[in-house]
């Protein structure tokens, strides 16, 4: 089989989702046509702008993000019937051979299909051109033509789809970050043994009855590239409730390496009190590169900040993680927690957990304590502390406040 028939099947057999797929189409069919030049452009306000073209040593003449009038080129022309899709010979089309276009390129030979989008809106032309007159172009030559921009149209419609929800999404969660459109749910962090309130965890929670959890929310926010803006939004708006906490009560946000990497993050602790602030690293990726986070972190840590990892034992949150950002907290994530009292895999995983913990300064808190077993267990580890269902559910600030200060009364009375 020639190369360019084998980039024909291959063209047609990709899954539509390459980049490269109307490349290849162009080529294959430039070449199986004899011709010089193939291209694929999109109509923007009044103008043909080459989105994709194929054209070996004419670079010169023709190369993506080149636009030519709508008024010069043959385009309206074929759309309205004026010129065929199929030209062998430009000279023997009297409206071409007026067209000062015919001579300037020159165009000799001219086979155009007309490209839609799914929904019916024109979107360009798929073409190819040779200098020459071509006069062995037929009717099945415009046939296999129209085939291989079947394929590009559909390739251009799923792209211009995807890119459309993409900017919709972006769209909404630019609305969500400028509207603060979110509210902060607050978990109280207990001393475990003796039993009291040492901090709060700032949970973001986004209002709608979309039935969305914040995890969807902050990876389409990621997607949009909007996620460490969001992330700092949640922040932002956490630490200003810091001054309502009671004094000994530590406020906890929750960051992705990438959003605190941004530098954003620093800017917003002015005149807050470092250390009351802990600052939970949320791993759903690896860390590329923990020197930028060390160089963000480091004087602010200096000056008080305490680092806790968060989730760990799960997914990212990896021992090297760990290792490498030299936690002051360390959050054993709710799947470890679960069922401890009766799984001895955990317990031991949690133990070597605790003991890394102790050699190397750090403070363990276990998350998503919701009964009796699993609290009496972490203690019986000796974890030293925790948060989940069972010692207060994330609410209002209000409530939460309220939830630490009955317990320290209670404490205080027995
Ligand atoms: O990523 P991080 O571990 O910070 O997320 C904590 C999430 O877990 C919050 O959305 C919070 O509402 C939820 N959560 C808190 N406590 C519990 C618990 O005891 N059980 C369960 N299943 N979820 C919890
Ligand atoms: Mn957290």
């Amino acid at each position: 089989m020639p190369e360019h028939a084998r980039k024909m099947v291959k063209a047609l057999t990709s899954s539509g989702t390459s980049g490269d797929l109307v490349q290849d189409a162009l080529e294959a069919i430039r070449k199986h046509l004899g011709m010089d030049v193939a291209y694929l452009s999109e109509f923007v306000n009044g103008r043909s702008v080459f989105r994709r073209v194929d054209a070996p040593g004419l670079e010169h003449l023709i190369k993506v993000g080149d636009s030519q009038s709508l008024e010069d080129v043959y385009c309206n022309h074929i759309l309205e019937g004026r010129l065929p899709q199929l030209i062998p010979n430009t000279a023997k089309e009297p409206l071409a051979r007026t067209m000062p276009i015919t001579d300037a390129v020159p165009i000799g030979s001219h086979v155009s299909i007309p490209i839609r989008l799914a929904d019916g809106t024109p979107y360009g032309m798929f073409c190819c051109l040779s200098p020459k007159p071509n006069e062995t172009l037929n009717d099945r030559d415009l046939q296999t033509m129209q085939m291989f921009a079947d394929i590009a149209a559909r390739h251009v419609s799923d792209e211009q789809a995807a890119k459309t929800a993409k900017e919709r999404t972006a769209e909404r969660i630019r609305r969500v970050i400028d509207e603060q459109a979110f509210r902060i749910a607050y978990q109280p962090i207990w001393n475990l043994d003796p039993l009291r309130p040492v901090g709060m965890e700032a949970l973001c929670r986004f209002d709608e009855n979309s039935g969305q959890t914040p995890d969807v929310r902050f990876r389409e926010a990621d997607e949009a590239g909007l996620g460490a803006e969001l992330e700092m939004a949640v922040i932002r708006k956490a630490l200003e409730d810091l001054a309502s906490l009671p004094e000994e009560i530590y406020l906890s946000v929750n960051a992705s390496p990438g959003a605190i990497a941004g530098g954003k993050f620093a800017g917003m602790l002015e005149s807050l009190p470092p250390k009351r602030i802990v600052l939970e690293i949320t791993e759903h990726a690896r860390v590329e590169d923990y020197r930028t986070l060390d160089r963000v972190l480091a004087p602010l840590r200096a000056c008080g900040l305490r680092v806790a990892v968060d989730d760990a034992g799960a997914g990212y949150a990896s021992l090297q993680h760990i290792v490498q950002l030299r936690p002051d907290i360390i959050k054993l994530d709710m799947t470890l927690t679960r069922d401890i009292d009766g799984d001895r895999a955990r317990r031991s995983l949690a133990a070597a957990l605790i003991f890394f913990a102790a050699e190397t300064g750090a403070r363990i808190i276990a998350e998503g304590i919701e009964t009796e077993g699993e609290l009496e267990a972490l203690m019986a580890l000796g974890v030293a502390g925790g948060q989940g269902y069972l010692l207060g559910r994330p609410a209002p600030l209000a409530e939460a406040i309220e939830l630490c200060a009955a317990e320290t009364g209670r404490q205080a009375r027995a």
